[in-house]
């Protein structure tokens, strides 16, 4: 994996130099104490007591770790808290009833708002009609819906009654619905009729239908009536509207059960290396308090802010922070329902504009969008209520980070770019805003108390400015428990790999690749396998694609290994251009020539695949493996995961007539 002669000579071409965070910010930020990675190294694990801290615990905890277990660690022990009380009760007793919790933006222009009071009630009725289903602590509650308010209110209402959730993103499959209730035998179900797609009803209930079919187990299911005389439905055995039973407990209060801090708050599913979903566990003390810190530290988020991270509920960035962390600081989280483009592509700064939003936080994909759709968009909105921007979800290269920075945030706001995974609960690696510099292209160091080493295949740390595996040396709050599917598969899946238990050394593979740079930053490569190898030489596709986006006129790009008889694997580059870049041929030239600077000749792709977008997951990340059957002519397999599977066709055919 360590390649002196390929990955790591060129990450000064890779990453921009270190930029100090506007001063304006700086002043006021949450966290600015110069010494705090020192002051969380010296007082490990203790330190991790500022993050405790930011809640209301029922009992206190006695130990901050336990570590007999290991890797299975126990955090804050002997504490009991309850999440829904942390997001709502104790604010309303701090005489927070009126201010605003969540700041809802429909599809078509609808708006809602829910203050704490308001969300305390919704939440208390749904936690009291749960609990008349049948519903007691440790029942797994699958949730399907999309971004409607009742998402959140269902999460919050099973936190309450000490259910666990399950949130499965509304764009899945019905099989892929089936095969999470499955494996949490959950029997339970919070669904909707159906829901606006592209301007159309979209019926959800058919699928949960064909779902359910398959299931060994009885389910309840609870329908949100969300479109109305839109798409008429009927209910049948075992199904209950949403409104009709929280008519029935008008005005109830439920109690919150304290739950133990090692208690499992959600269960979440996310894809593994295998078919099969892992069901990563988190915990009620340990995810809570990571989630709250990172809102804090990272995000800076205040109790006055208006804040919108525009992630889906259904993914583990919408669990963290579009729910939990903000709601935990008693903010003010805005949630839309719709896509950036519709009814046109000011949407989001249109948004912004008009709710004076603070904080925003995206991921790369669409920061690519909004650079290939142009400036003149964010420039038809005032945007100066902006204080900090973040984004997560893939690396970012410095040319759509510098974009972000000076058309989103006028230069005003940091921008933190956020690693982290739904593993790790909460943000891992990034610059805290008010106390590092930033750097574009490299997310940061780990945070305080977060031990990351970049090591190689023997688990021995890497120099500086080499590639290797993304790991992380000691345990964090909001790290999973185990995962759902057994413990066996959480030490196969994140610990064999880099452990060596008879020394007592556990250290966690993230399955990532990376580099440090001198000044401790690390640059994500993308997933490991996500490496190529070429002709001996190993490339990382996300190495190759950033020299690619930082040619102007460049929006995105994919690359792949198509397998070669001469070279073991050729690489293959899929772009979309800006608008306005018609001449692809000079962009064709300009690439080679930006990929042989940036890494060298023997990088040079193959065949480069000019598309009109690239084929991406309903979380948007680009399905290379698909692109990849697509260069090496396979069969390919199901696309109906995708969010644009038309695309792909368009693709084949481009790739024929070359
Ligand atoms: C939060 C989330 C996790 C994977 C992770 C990595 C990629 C996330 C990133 C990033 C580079 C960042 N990833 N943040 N890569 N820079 N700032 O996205 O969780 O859906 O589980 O994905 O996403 O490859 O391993 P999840």
């Amino acid at each position: 994996m360590v390649d002196r002669n390929g990955w790591g000579r060129d990450r000064h071409v890779l990453t921009g130099s270190l930029r100090r965070p506007p001063s304006s910010f700086v002043e006021q930020a949450n966290v600015t104490e110069s010494g705090i990675h020192e002051a969380f190294e010296e007082n490990w694990p203790e330190c991790w007591e500022r993050a405790a801290d930011l809640l209301s615990w029922s009992d206190a905890y006695d130990t901050v770790l336990e570590d007999e277990d290991a890797p299975f660690y126990r955090w804050f022990q002997g504490g009991t808290l309850n999440a829904s009380y942390n997001c709502l009760d104790r604010h309303l007793e701090a005489g927070r009833k009126t201010h605003t919790a969540i700041r809802w933006e429909g599809k078509h222009g609808e708006r809602e708002t829910y203050t704490y009071r308001d969300l305390f009630v919704a939440v208390n009725e749904f936690a009291a009609a749960l609990g008349d289903l049948g519903v007691e602590e440790d029942d797994v509650v699958t949730i399907y819906l999309p971004m409607i308010p009742e998402l959140p209110i269902a999460m919050l209402a099973c936190a309450r009654i000490g259910a666990p959730h399950s949130v499965v993103f509304a764009g899945l499959s019905a099989d892929a619905l089936a095969t999470r209730m499955a494996a949490a035998e959950s029997e339970y179900l919070v669904t909707c009729d159906g829901y606006y797609r592209r301007g159309d009803a979209f019926n959800q209930k058919s699928k949960v239908d064909n779902a359910l079919l398959g299931l060994e187990q009885d389910v309840q299911t609870v329908v949100v009536d969300r479109l109305g005389d839109d798409l008429p439905h009927v209910l049948g055995n075992n199904e209950h509207d949403y409104y009709d039973l929280v008519d029935a407990f008008a005005g109830e209060t439920v109690d919150p059960v304290p739950r133990d801090a090692g208690d499992m708050l959600f269960l979440m599913y996310t894809s593994g290396t295998t078919g099969e979903p892992k069901g990563v566990v988190h915990t009620t003390g340990g995810y809570l308090s990571h989630v709250a810190w990172t809102s804090h530290a990272v995000l800076d988020i205040k109790p006055e802010d208006t804040y919108w991270c525009a992630a889906d509920i259904g993914w583990i960035t919408g669990h963290s922070y579009i729910v939990y962390g903000p709601l935990a600081l008693g903010t003010t989280t805005v949630m839309y329902e719709g896509t950036p483009d519709y009814p046109d592509r000011d949407r989001l700064w249109e948004i912004v504009d008009r709710n004076a939003v603070d904080i925003f936080y995206t991921a790369p994909t669409a920061i690519r969008a909004f650079m290939k759709w142009g400036e003149e968009y964010p420039a038809q909105h005032d945007l100066s209520s902006l204080r900090l921007l973040g984004t997560v979800g893939e690396p970012i290269s410095p040319r759509p980070w510098n974009w972000y920075y000076e058309h989103i945030g006028t230069e005003n706001c940091p921008v933190v770019d956020t690693w982290w995974q739904t593993e790790t609960g909460a943000v891992t690696v990034s610059t805290l805003p008010g106390v590092d510099e930033m750097k574009p292209g490299a997310a940061g160091p780990g945070l305080p108390g977060i031990d990351v080493r970049i090591v190689d295949e023997s688990g021995a740390e890497v120099d500086a400015g080499e590639a290797g595996y993304l790991t992380i040396a000691r345990p964090w709050p909001g790290m999973a428990r185990t995962l759902y599917d057994g413990d066996d598969r959480f030490l196969t899946e994140y610990w064999d790999r880099f452990s060596n238990p008879d020394r007592e050394e556990w250290r966690y593979f993230s399955g990532d690749a990376a580099r440090v740079d001198e000044d401790g930053y690390i640059t994500v490569l993308g997933r490991v396998d996500d490496v190529i190898n070429v002709s001996g030489r190993r490339l990382s596709t996300m190495e190759i694609e950033s020299a690619i986006t930082d040619v102007p006129g460049v929006a995105e790009s994919a690359v792949v290994g198509r397998s070669s008889e001469t070279k073991g694997t050729d690489i293959y580059a899929y772009v979309s251009t800006e608008g306005g870049y018609d001449d692809t041929a000079a962009v064709r030239e300009a690439i080679i020539d930006n990929i042989e600077a940036a890494i060298g000749p023997f990088a040079r792709p193959e065949g480069i695949v000019f598309t009109p977008e690239l084929p991406k997951t309903r979380s948007g990340k680009i399905m290379r493996r698909l692109l990849e059957d697509v260069a090496n002519g396979e069969e390919l397999g199901d696309t109906s995961a995708l969010r644009n599977p038309e695309i792909v066709g368009e693709i084949q055919a481009e790739i024929r007539d070359e």
